[in-house]
C-alpha cells in the first residue's frame, strides 16, 4: 500500500487527524530550483509564514526511498545539499522508491504524496506546463496531467513565460481544471503580475477560495484546482524584459541539446544569471506570498 512507503511527520499526522490546516510544499524548488543556501533559507521562511497563519507545513521529499511528508531541519539541509537527488514526478516514483534513492518532488510528485496523506492544499512557486514549441517537441509537463486527476489544490504564481502560457491554459481547460486568479483579473506570469492572459474566475479572499474548494470536494469532482497569485509588486519584473532574457536562455538550452526534465532547472539558473540574481529575489518573494495566501485558505477550509 502507498502508506507503507510514506513517513508522515508526527506534527503533520496530528494536525491531519485533528482536522487542523496543513499545507503541502514541494522539494524540487529546493534541490533543483534555487541555489544553496538561498533554497534552505527560503524553505524555512515559507514554513514560518505558514505557521504564522495557524497552519502546519508539510514539505514533501524522498529520502533513501522513503516518502517524507513533513521534513525536519536536518532533512531539509540534506535534500538541499545531497548529490544525485532525483527530480521526482509521477513516472519516477517506482524506481526511486524501490532503489532507495533520494528524490525531490515536483508539483506532480508532491500532489501524489499530498493526496495519499490527506492534504488538500499545496503551495509552490510555478507549475510546469506546455513548453513553447510543444507541437514539435511534445514537451508538456506531467504537472498538467496530475492536475487533471489528483485531488489537491495548487497555489502558485502563474506560469512562467519560458512556457507557452496560452497553450498551458488551453490544456488546463481541456483537462477540466478550474483556474482562478487571486485578487486580480490578470493571469500572472511568475516573475510578472500580468501575462497578457485573463483567467475566467477570480477570488478576492480566502473564504471565497475555500468555498469553491469545498464545492469541488462535495461534488466529488476529480482533479486539482489552480489558484494563481501575482508576485508582489515590489519584486515584479517587467514582462518584456523577461521575455528577452528567457528567449536567450531557451536558445542556449537548444544549442546545448538540453532536454527533458533538465530544461526547467537550466532555464531557471540561466535566467537568474542573466538578471544578476534579481529573478531569484522575485522567485523567493512570490513563494512567500503564495504561502501566506495558501495557508489562509487552508485555515478557512478547515473551519
Ligand atoms: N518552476 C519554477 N521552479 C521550479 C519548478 C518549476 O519556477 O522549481 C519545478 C517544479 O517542481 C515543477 C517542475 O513541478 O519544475 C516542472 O518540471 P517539468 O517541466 O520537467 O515537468
Ligand atoms: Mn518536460
Amino acid at each position: 500500500m502507498f502508506k507503507d512507503y510514506m513517513d508522515i511527520k508526527p506534527e503533520v499526522a496530528e494536525a491531519l487527524s485533528a482536522g487542523k490546516p496543513v499545507v503541502a510544499l514541494e522539494s524540487t524548488i529546493i534541490s533543483h530550483g534555487m541555489p544553496y543556501p538561498k533554497n534552505v533559507e527560503t524553505a524555512r521562511a515559507v514554513e514560518n509564514v505558514i505557521r504564522e497563519n495557524g497552519a502546519v507545513p508539510a514539505t514533501i521529499a524522498i529520502i533513501k526511498g522513503r516518502i517524507k511528508v513533513g521534513i525536519t531541519d536536518e532533512e531539509l539541509e540534506y535534500i538541499a545539499t545531497a548529490k544525485n537527488v532525483a527530480k521526482v514526478s509521477r513516472r519516477d516514483y517506482p524506481i526511486v522508491l524501490s532503489q532507495q534513492m533520494d528524490g525531490a518532488t515536483t508539483v506532480a510528485g508532491t500532489m501524489i504524496a499530498a493526496e495519499a496523506a490527506g492534504i488538500r492544499l499545496f503551495v509552490t512557486g510555478g507549475i510546469g506546463g506546455v513548453h513553447r514549441g510543444a507541437a514539435e517537441s511534445h514537451d508538456i509537463s506531467a504537472d498538467l496531467e496530475e492536475l487533471k486527476t489528483t485531488d489537491v489544490v495548487v497555489v502558485c504564481a502563474g506560469v512562467k513565460s519560458i512556457l507557452d502560457i496560452g497553450g498551458t491554459l488551453e490544456y488546463l481547460e481541456t483537462a477540466g481544471v478550474p483556474v482562478v486568479t487571486y485578487g486580480t483579473d490578470d493571469f500572472p506570469a511568475f516573475y510578472s503580475s500580468k501575462s497578457g492572459f485573463k483567467a475566467e474566475y477570480r477570488f478576492d479572499d480566502p473564504k471565497q477560495a475555500a468555498a469553491a474548494i469545498r464545492a469541488k470536494y462535495d461534488m466529488g469532482l476529480r482533479g486539482g484546482m489552480l489558484i494563481a497569485c501575482p508576485v508582489p509588486e515590489k519584486y515584479e519584473m517587467p514582462f518584456d524584459e523577461m521575455e528577452k532574457i528567457i528567449g536567450q536562455a531557451l536558445r542556449e538550452c537548444d544549442e546545448k541539446g538540453i532536454s527533458g526534465k533538465r530544461i526547467t532547472p537550466f532555464i531557471l539558473d540561466r535566467v537568474k544569471q542573466l538578471t544578476g540574481g534579481e529573478s531569484l529575489e522575485a522567485n523567493i518573494h512570490l513563494v512567500l506570498n503564495n504561502a501566506d495566501i495558501g495557508s489562509k485558505i487552508a485555515a478557512d477550509l478547515s473551519k
